[in-house]
Formats: C-alpha cells, structure tokens, sequence
C-alpha cells in the first residue's frame, strides 16, 4: 500500500539503526516540540531547557566522533535533521547551529585543549554555542567582513559587530570570525568576557521560536588560547557551512513533509460544495505536485547524504542540494497555505509557521542567488559573484 508522505518508500533504503535514530527523533518532536511550537512562535522564544533534552536525546553534533558526540554516519543525522524541522525549522537551526557550526568548528579547526573543555558539555547541552561570520554590512560576501583582531602582547583584542546571529544570547561561548593581519581567524569568546555583549533581534515575522542576536565586541581582550589554531582563512567559516548546509537540504525536507500532511488531512475533512475538497481535481493536481516535491525532496538528501558518507560530497552539491530542496519546500508550504483557505493562515495549524520559517532558510547558510552561482561557477568554470 502507498504511505503517502513516503510515496516512493524512501524507508526502504534505510539501513535498520538509521529508522531508530529516525524514529527516536520522530517520536522526540511529537511528544516535546509539537505541542508547544505554535506558542513558542506566537511568543517569539525557545525555552533553554530544550536544549538539554536535545542533548539527552544525543542529536548535538550527533554526526562527530569522540568528546561525548554520538559518531552517527551523516545520513543518519541528516534524517534526525528531517524530523526536527517537520517540527520547527527554529529548533533545527538550534541543532545546526550547536552541532554542525560552532562544535564542527572547534572539532575541524580547535585545540585539544578546546575540544575537550567544549565538546562534551556541548553534546550534553549544558553549553550552548553560537557562530558568527555575518555582520550588518557583510551577509553573502563574508570575505568584506570588518570584524577585527590584533594582537597585544600575548593576547588578542577584537572589535566589530556580527549580526542575525542564531543563538547569540542563549550561547556560553560565541565562536567569532574577525580578519587578522594574518588571515580570517576564529576565536571562541565566552559569555561574559569584557566588552562582549549581545542584542536580541524582535519583531521577527519567521523563525520565531528561534533566537537571533547581534554581537557586540568592544576591545574584547582573549588569552592566545582563545584562537582556532587551524582555521587561517575565510575557508575555516565556509567549511563549517558546509556542514549546516548539508543538514538544511535534509530539513526542508522535513518541513515540506509538515505541510503535505497538513494539506492532505484538511483536503479530506473539509467539505465544501459538497463534498471534501480533496475530491476536487484541482486539490488533487496541487497535492500530487507537493507529494512529488516531498518525495524527490527526500531521494535528492539520501543520495547526499550516501556520497557524504562515502567522502565524495562536494561543496558545490551541497548547494544544489540547499537550493533545490529548500526551494522546493517554499513551494510546497504556499500550496499547502492556500488548501487550508483561510484555516491556513492561523498558528492552529503548522503550515504558515513552516512558511514564514523557510522565508529564513533559503536567506541564511547562502542565499538562493548564491547557490545559483555557486553551482554556476561550477558548471561554467567562471565565478560570476563579483
Ligand atoms: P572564495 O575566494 O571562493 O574562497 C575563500 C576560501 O574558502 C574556500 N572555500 C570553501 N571551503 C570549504 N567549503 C566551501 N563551501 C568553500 N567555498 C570556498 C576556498 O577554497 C578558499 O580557500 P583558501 O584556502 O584558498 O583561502 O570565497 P569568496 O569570497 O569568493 O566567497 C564565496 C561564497 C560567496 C560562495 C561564500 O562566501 C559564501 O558562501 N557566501 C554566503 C555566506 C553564507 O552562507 N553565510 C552564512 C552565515 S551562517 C548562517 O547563516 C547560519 S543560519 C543558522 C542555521 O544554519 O540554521
Ligand atoms: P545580502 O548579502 O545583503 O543579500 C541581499 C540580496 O542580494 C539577496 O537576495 C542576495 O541573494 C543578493 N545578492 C548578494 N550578492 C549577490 C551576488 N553576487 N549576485 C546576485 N545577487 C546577490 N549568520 C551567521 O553568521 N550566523 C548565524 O547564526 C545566522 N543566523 C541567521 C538566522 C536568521 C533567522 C537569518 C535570517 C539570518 C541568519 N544569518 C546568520 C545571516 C545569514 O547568513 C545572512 O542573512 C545571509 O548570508 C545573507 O546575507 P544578507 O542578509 O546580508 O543579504
């Protein structure tokens, strides 16, 4: 029989431990996240104590190995990445961001020292991280960051703003980009170091269940151990991106899937003229089109996430990943708005959440244009970004 939000029996391909995490992760977001997200929306806040059930649920840098990081293969991360944001995209851009941003950052480009002071509470959620690369006048063109350190004596100083940072307030430690005279560098600012402050952004109309922060770094002074001793250019940030992205193709998926559900159970409940709207051969031709969405939305982040287990995942496949799915995702929440007449525009349903939320996903982790070029340069040879 056909399970329709798995038409193409996408399970199937699944090995035996990846349906567990899946399921475990499924069975996570029904119980702690649904419930609750519609109001964690409407209020515009994330409470921190989700951060430990995330832990406990073993999803924080779920794909790294050692310092208390589950060491999962990326598919599998990628498919806990899918069922968090059929809850929220806010609560998968938390564990993005904790996981694939600020811990892969200090696992790829860190110290020992730093690894082990940072990773396992970050696991744990007990610590939470933010990363900071864009700043109010530099967002696709991070190589124009103004962010600056210099180094004094045995120390770092650092100056500069970063902006829309997810996270900003609610993390204990901000991994920040600044250019040095000796290339974009890393450094891991502590809450409450000197000078280092952060504002929350309001009026948000998309991730609201979701903190996003300016930082503010006023001759931030650091001991030398404060700096990622690997990371010397802007490809220490971009390869960290990489990784965050890779778990957005998974999770618009997720939030694709949502809205399908949403807009199939409304369709056959809803009577109009008669008879429910989903006998309508109009509702019928937008559902089959979100399902295919849906469906090829999922097969394109399995392949991925295959080639990324294999080693072979390249950047610019990552983006065609992000632009595709994402894209895709767009789509599918605008249909499944307007199934929903005017039901679709209330938070008593997940739709116009998923909407607005993937409003922010294809602007951050590269806008849409970037991706186009990313994979434009690709397939031409010539990079057309400046
Ligand atoms: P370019 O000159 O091409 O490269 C500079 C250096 O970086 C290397 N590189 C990469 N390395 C790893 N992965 C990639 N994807 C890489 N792309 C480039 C490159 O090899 C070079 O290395 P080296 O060793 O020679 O120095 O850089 P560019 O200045 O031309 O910029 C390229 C461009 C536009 C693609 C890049 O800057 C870009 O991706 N812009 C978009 C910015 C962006 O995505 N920001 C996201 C901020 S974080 C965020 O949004 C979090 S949202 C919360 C959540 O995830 O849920
Ligand atoms: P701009 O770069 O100013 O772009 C504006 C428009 O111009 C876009 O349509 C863009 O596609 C287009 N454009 C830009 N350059 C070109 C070009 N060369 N060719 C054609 N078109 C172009 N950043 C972080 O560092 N950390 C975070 O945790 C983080 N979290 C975020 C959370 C939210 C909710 C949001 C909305 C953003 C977050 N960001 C974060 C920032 C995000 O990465 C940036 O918004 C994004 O990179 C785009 O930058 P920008 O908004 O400055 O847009």
């Amino acid at each position: 029989m056909t399970t329709p939000l798995d038409f193409l029996s996408v399970d199937h391909a699944l090995a035996d431990e990846e349906r567990d995490i899946r399921d475990t992760v499924r069975a996570f977001v029904g119980e702690h996240v649904l419930p609750e997200v519609g109001d964690w929306f409407d209020q515009g806040r994330i409470p921190r104590e989700l951060v430990r059930e995330l832990g406990k649920l073993g999803v924080l840098g779920m794909h790294l190995q050692g310092y208390g990081c589950a060491g999962t293969s990326a598919t599998a991360y990628g498919l806990a990445c899918l069922e968090l944001e059929a809850g929220d995209s806010g609560i998968r851009s938390l564990v993005s961001v904790q996981g694939s941003l600020a811990m892969y950052g200090i696992h790829r480009w860190g110290s020992e020292e730093q690894k082990q002071e940072w990773l396992p509470r970050m696991a744990a959620g007990e610590a939470v991280g933010c990363f900071g690369l864009t700043e109010p006048d530099s967002g696709s063109d991070p190589g124009s960051m103004r962010t600056n350190a210099r180094r004094d004596g045995a120390d770092w100083v650092l100056n500069g703003r970063k902006m829309w940072i997810t996270n900003g307030s609610l993390a204990d430690v901000a991994i920040v980009w600044a250019r040095t005279d000796e290339g974009v560098r890393g450094f891991l600012v502590p809450q409450g170091t000197k000078g280092f402050t952060t504002n929350d952004i309001h009026k948000k109309l998309s991730l609201r269940a979701s903190i996003t922060s300016e930082l503010v770094l006023d001759d931030v002074r650091l001991p030398s151990s404060a700096i990622l001793p690997e990371a010397t250019s802007l490809r220490g940030p971009l390869s960290c991106l990489n990784e965050a992205r890779y778990g957005i193709i998974w999770g618009a998926a997720g939030a694709a899937r949502a809205c399908l559900e949403a807009a199939i159970d409304y369709s056959k409940t809803r009577v109009q003229f008669g008879k429910p709207i989903g006998g309508f051969q109009l509702q019928q031709q937008k559902l089959a089109t979100m399902a295919l969405e849906v469906n090829r939305a999922t097969v394109l982040a399995l392949h991925l996430g295959r080639l990324k287990d294999a080693g072979k995942l390249r950047p610019e496949q990552v983006s065609m990943g992000k632009l595709g799915n994402v894209n895709s995702a767009l789509e599918v929440a605008r249909t499944a708005r307007q199934i929903l007449g005017a039901n679709g525009i209330t938070l008593e349903y997940p739709v116009i959440r998923h909407m607005n939320n993937l409003e922010s996903v294809v602007t951050y982790e590269g806008t849409a244009d970037v991706h186009s070029l990313v994979i434009g340069a690709a397939l031409t040879g010539i990079d057309a970004f400046r």
